[in-house]
């Protein structure tokens, strides 16, 4: 699992365009993963929404990961769900959605990291990084910076991505302290070239990997 540069889509910052149109973007600039995320839009948007990701990302072979919604995983056959502390168990998610399914799980802290890695997790999202407008807060209501990021990667043997303000100008510092990938939404999304913004993350990741 390629985990690099992860998008999360979130259609109201995608300004006029729509969030098919920022994944073939992305896609175009490599995206390594796509997460379905959209808390806003009613669940019959979402799904029809999740078909057109299912098939875009599966004719570019790469993996759809679906946020908290296992159901709306299974319907769209996504890759995996990525799951909070308010969503059901890791544990269920495999029940539901099968051995190879990928599931993901959000932490912001070493102890949390592990309890998820104990539980089954493929991979952890660490966040907030960075201050960011495009979510509430992490539970502790404020950013974890990148002393937590080394303390997540240290604590876990499973892939970490950092999330939370990252953009192409310090993605290579949060790889360097210890991340194996990168999700945003923003710095994709609200870019006025989503591909050419891909493009700059990645290339980010791996000076950041090549810096370690
Ligand atoms: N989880 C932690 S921070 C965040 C999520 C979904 C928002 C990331 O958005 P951005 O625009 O990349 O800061
Ligand atoms: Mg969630």
């Amino acid at each position: 699992m390629n985990l690099d540069t992860y998008l999360v889509t979130a259609e109201r910052l995608s300004e006029d365009r729509s969030t098919v149109e920022i994944v073939e973007s992305a896609i175009d600039g490599g995206i390594d993963l796509v997460q379905l995320r959209e808390k806003e839009m009613p669940a019959r948007d979402r799904y029809d929404l999740g078909q057109e990701l299912r098939e875009l990302t599966r004719a570019a072979g790469v993996p759809l990961i679906v946020n908290d919604r296992i159901g709306l995983a299974a319907a769209i056959d996504a890759d995996g769900v990525h799951l909070g502390d308010e969503d059901l168990p890791i544990a269920v998610a495999r029940e539901q959605l099968g051995e190879a399914a990928i599931v993901g799980r959000s932490v912001s802290t070493a102890e949390a990291a592990r309890e998820a890695e104990r539980a089954g997790a493929d991979y952890l999202g660490v966040g907030a990084v960075y201050p960011t407008d495009s979510k509430d807060t992490n539970p502790e209501g404020t950013e974890i910076g990148l002393d937590r990021i080394e303390a997540v990667a240290e604590a876990v043997e499973i892939p970490i991505v950092g999330i939370g303000g990252v953009k192409p100008d310090n993605a290579a510092a949060v790889i360097g302290a210890g991340a194996d990938g990168v999700a945003v939404i923003s710095a994709i999304t609200a870019a006025d070239d989503p591909a050419a913004a891909t493009r700059e993350l990645g290339a980010a990741v791996e000076r950041g990997r090549e810096s370690r």
